[in-house]
């Protein structure tokens, strides 16, 4: 087992990070840019080194900064969190040639799940159902008619290197090919300085239901069910539940199966999450995260297990402690994302935090690097709190969501804990009948 990590990341995951640690008996390093000087991760670690100045670009992303602070430091592996370097394949390869450990998959998945259509082919040849659509990349317009006729109408465009809704252009009918597979072209160009795309039928009221998958690099790989994330406001998640308020247990078995089969196969290694499209009873990959995601905290209430310590059990060559006989799915979590932003324009809204109170009791946690005094700085993203909350059903969850939202106290900025209040009132959300456009509908309807 390692002695000591170095969590490249801040906020509530560098926390999360840090906790799980602190009870497997591993030291701590924080890194900072001089705008986190003050920062809880900096605070909370058992040590902490200054990597660059605020721009995230020059420190939480800057490569040499990272592995100079491993050096410096002796630390022997390093937790990538979300977002940042977690799924940077050039990092992970940069660590391993510097005899360091990066906790998380190889950089050859990371490369591979990057790589939309490279992803999408793995999947299909794996036995995971996905989109109908192009076969590999579509070269020029008239293909893209083809394969639009092909499939029938409508279609989306996606670039090859997008990703989380970078990049997608909707054609409704044939009118709408030529200008939407030339915008999406070219944004791509433009955003990933990759202009490959591809095509497939467009799903009209999907649910967003993802598999948590985990693997332990060896071929043996379980499922820890589904989240369902259909509640979004543009390709942002707001609200994750597990389990999906549409899933059967038979069907959770089924794709579950199918996700830890392909990624066994793979001999993928660590946390992955296996994203659908879900609509009519039936599942549609779409993509694949080869890191933590930020909701995985739901997935751990239901399971009651910790996901972090089996990254770095796994990553330091132990076995994984997770059997799919002995996983049991107990109850049901919700999380919602506190942001420190001003609606109805979900505007950021960085400044002091004059006061800070968590909820508690049972079956509330509430992951967040917060305290009274703290500074948000301006140049991060705007997320400052998870509350996660775990009930023997949904609507108990419901029940004590609520109850934990009216004991949260966060003054000073602006929150988007109003909106969870208004949410939590709605039919839709009360009985989970939600799809993927719902939010944005409702947002319109209530804010716009
Ligand atoms: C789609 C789709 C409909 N049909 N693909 C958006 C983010 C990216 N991960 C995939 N996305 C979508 N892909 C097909 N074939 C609709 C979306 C989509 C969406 C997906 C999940 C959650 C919210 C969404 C909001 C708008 C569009």
């Amino acid at each position: 087992m390692f002695d000591k990590i170095l969590i490249a990341n801040r906020g509530e995951i560098a926390l999360r990070v840090i906790r799980a640690c602190r009870e497997m008996g591993i030291a701590s390093v924080a890194v900072h840019s001089t705008a986190d000087s003050d920062a809880m991760h900096v605070r909370m670690a058992d040590e902490s080194i200054c990597i660059g100045p605020p721009p995230g670009t020059q420190s939480y992303l800057s490569v040499p900064a990272i592995i100079s602070a491993c050096e410096i430091t002796g630390a022997q592996a390093i937790h990538p969190g979300y977002g940042f370097l977690s799924e940077n394949a050039n990092f992970v390869q940069i660590v391993e040639d510097h005899q360091l450990t990066f906790i998380g998959p190889s950089a050859e998945h990371i490369r591979i799940m990057g790589d939309k259509i490279s992803a999408k082919e793995t999947m299909r040849k794996l036995g995971v159902p996905c989109v109908p659509g192009s076969e590999g990349g579509v070269p020029d317009l008239e293909t893209a008619k083809v394969v639009a006729k092909d499939i029938g109408y409508p279609v989306i465009i996606k670039a090859t290197a997008g990703g989380g809704g970078r990049g997608m252009k909707l054609a409704k009918t044939e009118s709408d090919l030529e200008n939407a597979f030339r915008t999406a072209r070219s944004e791509s160009k433009a955003a990933f300085g990759n202009d490959e795309v591809y095509i497939e039928k467009y799903l009209t009221t999907p649910r967003h239901i993802e598999i948590q998958v985990f693997g332990d690099g060896k071929g043996r790989a379980v499922h820890l069910g589904e989240r369902d994330c259909s509640l979004q406001r543009r390709h942002q998640k707001v609200l994750e539940e597990a389990p999906g308020p549409a899933i059967s247990a038979e069907q959770r078995a089924r794709i579950g199966k199918v996700c830890a089969d392909a990624v066994a196969k793979i001999g993928y290694s660590g946390a992955g999450t296996i994203e659908f499209l879900y609509e009519n009873d039936e599942f549609y990959f779409i993509e694949m995260n080869t890191r933590l995601q930020v909701e995985h905290p739901v997935t751990e209430a239901v399971f009651g297990v910790d996901l972090v310590r089996e990254q770095i059990r796994v990553a330091a060559g132990l076995p994984m402690d997770l059997n799919q006989d002995t996983l049991r799915m107990n109850g049901h979590a919700i999380e919602v994302r506190i942001n420190a932003e001003k609606l109805p324009n979900f505007a950021p809204s960085p400044g002091t935090i004059s006061q800070y109170h968590a909820p508690g009791g049972l079956g509330v946690r509430m992951d967040s690097a917060l305290y009274d005094g703290y500074r948000i700085p301006p140049y991060y993203d705007s997320l400052i709190g998870k509350l996660i909350v775990h009930g023997r059903d949904r609507p108990e969850a419901l029940a004590r969501l609520s109850r934990a939202l009216g004991e949260l106290i966060i003054d000073g900025v602006d929150t988007t804990v109003p909106l969870f209040h208004a949410l939590l009132r709605e039919e839709a959300v009360q009985t989970g009948r939600y799809n993927i456009h719902w939010l944005e509908h409702w947002l319109e309807t209530n804010l716009g």
